[in-house]
């Protein structure tokens, strides 16, 4: 399998709750290489603009003001099958429902504040990547 990437936001909850340390740890465990990283915080157009997918459906307010309410760390990671390994490291969306060693089992308090992203696919990594990172801040 070819190497390739995904992003993640670790989301405020987990930056707020000291997670940050603990949860890099578990994406370096896991195997993924670290090609990008930064702590930064979304304005509420830049949430609008990333979650625009999700701005017909009845929790997308709720979305945008927690994902700007603080810091994220934002970052982009190498690994090979990148996007459906670092999906299965984080778990379901619900952490009620993320399998046991998971980052949101461990990390996570509901659906809405559930500590980590992950993209869904190659084409939405590269995307959301290139949404928070220029070209010089890739490694
Ligand atoms: P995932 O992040 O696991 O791909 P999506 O794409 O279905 O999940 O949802 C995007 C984000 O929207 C989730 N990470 C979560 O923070 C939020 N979200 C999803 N479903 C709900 C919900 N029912 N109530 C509140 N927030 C939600």
């Amino acid at each position: 399998m070819a190497t390739n990437r995904t992003f993640t936001m670790l989301k405020p909850d987990a930056v707020e709750n000291g997670h940050i340390g603990a949860i890099l740890e578990k994406i370096n465990a896991s195997g993924f290489r670290i090609v990008a990283l930064k702590l930064t915080q979304m304005t509420i157009a830049d949430a609008q603009a990333f979650y625009a997918i999700h701005n017909e459906r009845p929790f997308f307010n709720e979305l945008v003001d927690f994902m700007t309410r603080g810091p994220i760390v934002a970052a982009i990671l190498e690994k090979e099958n990148a996007v459906e390994d670092f999906r299965t490291l984080i778990g379901a969306t619900n952490p009620a429902e993320a399998a046991e060693g998971t980052i949101r089992k461990l990390f996570a308090a509901s659906i809405g504040e559930n500590a980590v992203h992950g993209s869904d696919s190659d084409e939405n990594a590269a995307i959301e990547g290139a949404f928070h990172f220029s070209g010089r801040e890739m490694f």
